[in-house]
C-alpha cells in the first residue's frame, strides 16, 4: 500500500501543487492528506468534477503549472465536456494530472451503479485519447513519468487508483460538530412521520443506504423509496420529474454535496414543480459518505438560496424535536423545503441495499402508479 503522505510529497516534488476535485471513497486517505497538508488556496473541493477540471485549466492559464484533478470514475461523465471543449489539444491545449478512483473494476465485487462505469473506465480514456497508468508501488517513477509526459505533450494524463491502494492517513479528520442529531436519526424521524401514501426519492451515498436499513428494521418493504444509488447531484431533478406527473407527496431527500453538485437542477425544477414536491436538505457540511471532506455549505446561506429558488417556506431543524414538528408542516399544501443540520457521524456497520436498483424501480413505480387515482399528466 502507498502511504498518502509519501505520495503527496512525491506530487510536490514533481511540481503538482494545486489540487482540486470531488472526493471518492478509494481516494479518501489521499483527499484527507491533501486537505490536511495543502494551503487552502491550493486545494479546492469542487462542486462537480467538470468544475474541478475547469479550475485546473484556469490555474494552468494563470501560472503555466499543472493542476491535479481527483475524482471517482463516476465523475468522468462530468469532465468530458470541459475536457473535450476546453482542455483538448484542438482547443486550448491545457495539460493536467487526473487522478481517478477505479470503482467497479472488472473482477472486483462492487455495487450495481459502479459496474458499467468500471467496465468502461479504461476504454473511455482510450476513446478520449488520454494516456493512463495504474498506480502501484513504483509511484515515484510513475508520477515523475506523468510530469515529463505532460510537459512534453502538453495534454492531460490519468492515474488510475485501484481499491486499497492507499494506506490510512495518520491524521484523520475529526468530527467537531456539537450537534447530537445524526443523519440516520433524522431519516428515521422522517420515515416515521410520513404516511404509506407518501414517497421518498433519496440521494446517493449513505442517505439511501440508511433509508433502506430503517425500512428493514421496521419490517417494511421499500416500495415507497426510490434510492438513487448513482447519478450524484441529480436527485432533485429526478424527484421533480416524478412529482410533476403524480399527485402523491414526493419527499426529495438530498445531501449538501449533492445539492451543490448540480445546483441549477433544483433552481429549474422549482419553476416547474407543484406543491407535492417536498425538498429536504440534510446538511452535515461534508461528503460524509466518502470520507467526510468538507463542502462549502457552512459558508453559504442555504436558507436564502432555497427561498430565492422559489420555496414558499424554508424550515430549519437542528434537533429531533424541531424535526418532528417541521415534518408535519412539510405536508402543507405549499412548496416547502426543510434544512436539517446534522453532525457527520455514521455507523461503521451500515449495510447496502440487498435488492437491485431495477427491482427498487419496479416496486416504487407500481406502488406510485397503482395508488394514483388520477395522474395529472
Ligand atoms: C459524479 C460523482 N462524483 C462523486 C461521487 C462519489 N460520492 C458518492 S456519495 C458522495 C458524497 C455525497 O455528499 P452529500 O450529498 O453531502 O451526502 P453525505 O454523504 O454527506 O450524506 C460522493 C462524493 C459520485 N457518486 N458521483
Amino acid at each position: 500500500m502507498i502511504n498518502p503522505l509519501d505520495f503527496y510529497n512525491t506530487l510536490l516534488d514533481n511540481e503538482f501543487t494545486f489540487f482540486t476535485g470531488v472526493p471518492d471513497s478509494l481516494l479518501k486517505e489521499l483527499c484527507m492528506c491533501i486537505t490536511d497538508k495543502s494551503p487552502s488556496k491550493n486545494h479546492i473541493i469542487a462542486a462537480n468534477e467538470g468544475n474541478a477540471l475547469a479550475l485546473a485549466c484556469g490555474y494552468n492559464i494563470s501560472t503555466s503549472d499543472y493542476g491535479l484533478v481527483y475524482m471517482q470514475n463516476s465523475g468522468l461523465g462530468n469532465i468530458i465536456n470541459p475536457l473535450l471543449s476546453l482542455a483538448d489539444e484542438n482547443v486550448y491545449k491545457i495539460p493536467m494530472l487526473l487522478v481517478i478512483g477505479y470503482r467497479g473494476e472488472p473482477g472486483v465485487k462492487d455495487e450495481p451503479q459502479h459496474i458499467k462505469q468500471g467496465e468502461l473506465t479504461l476504454p473511455l480514456l482510450d476513446t478520449l485519447n488520454i494516456k493512463y497508468i495504474v498506480l502501484n508501488d513504483e509511484y515515484k517513477n510513475q508520477i515523475n513519468y506523468c510530469h515529463n509526459y505532460i510537459k512534453k505533450n502538453e495534454k492531460p494524463i490519468a492515474v488510475i487508483v485501484k481499491k486499497d491502494t492507499f494506506s490510512k492517513y495518520e491524521n484523520q479528520i475529526k468530527n467537531n460538530s456539537i450537534n447530537d442529531l445524526t443523519r440516520e436519526k433524522s431519516l428515521e424521524i422522517i420515515i416515521n412521520n410520513i404516511s404509506d401514501n407518501d414517497f421518498v426519492v433519496s440521494t446517493t451515498g449513505k442517505t439511501s443506504r440508511e433509508i433502506f436499513e430503517i425500512r428493514e428494521k421496521k419490517d417494511k418493504n421499500h416500495a415507497n423509496d426510490f434510492l438513487t444509488v448513482g447519478s450524484m447531484g441529480h436527485t432533485a431533478s429526478l424527484a421533480a420529474g416524478i412529482s410533476l406527473f403524480s399527485n402523491k407527496n414526493i419527499f426529495c431527500i438530498d445531501g449538501d454535496g449533492s445539492f451543490l453538485m448540480h445546483l441549477g437542477g433544483l433552481a429549474v425544477a422549482m419553476q416547474n414543480v407543484k406543491n407535492n414536491f417536498k425538498y429536504i436538505l440534510i446538511n452535515n457540511g461534508c461528503h460524509e459518505s466518502v470520507g467526510g471532506q468538507p463542502t462549502i455549505s457552512d459558508k453559504i446561506d442555504l436558507y436564502s438560496i432555497l427561498k430565492a429558488f422559489g420555496f414558499e417556506e424554508v424550515l430549519i431543524a437542528c434537533t429531533e424535536e424541531e424535526l418532528k414538528s417541521n415534518i408535519k408542516l412539510l405536508k402543507n399544501n405549499s412548496k416547502i423545503a426543510m434544512i436539517i443540520n446534522t453532525n457527520n457521524i455514521s455507523r461503521q456497520d451500515l449495510g447496502r441495499p440487498t435488492t437491485t436498483p431495477a427491482f427498487n424501480k419496479k416496486e416504487f413505480q407500481e406502488k406510485l402508479r397503482n395508488k394514483n387515482e388520477s395522474i395529472n399528466i
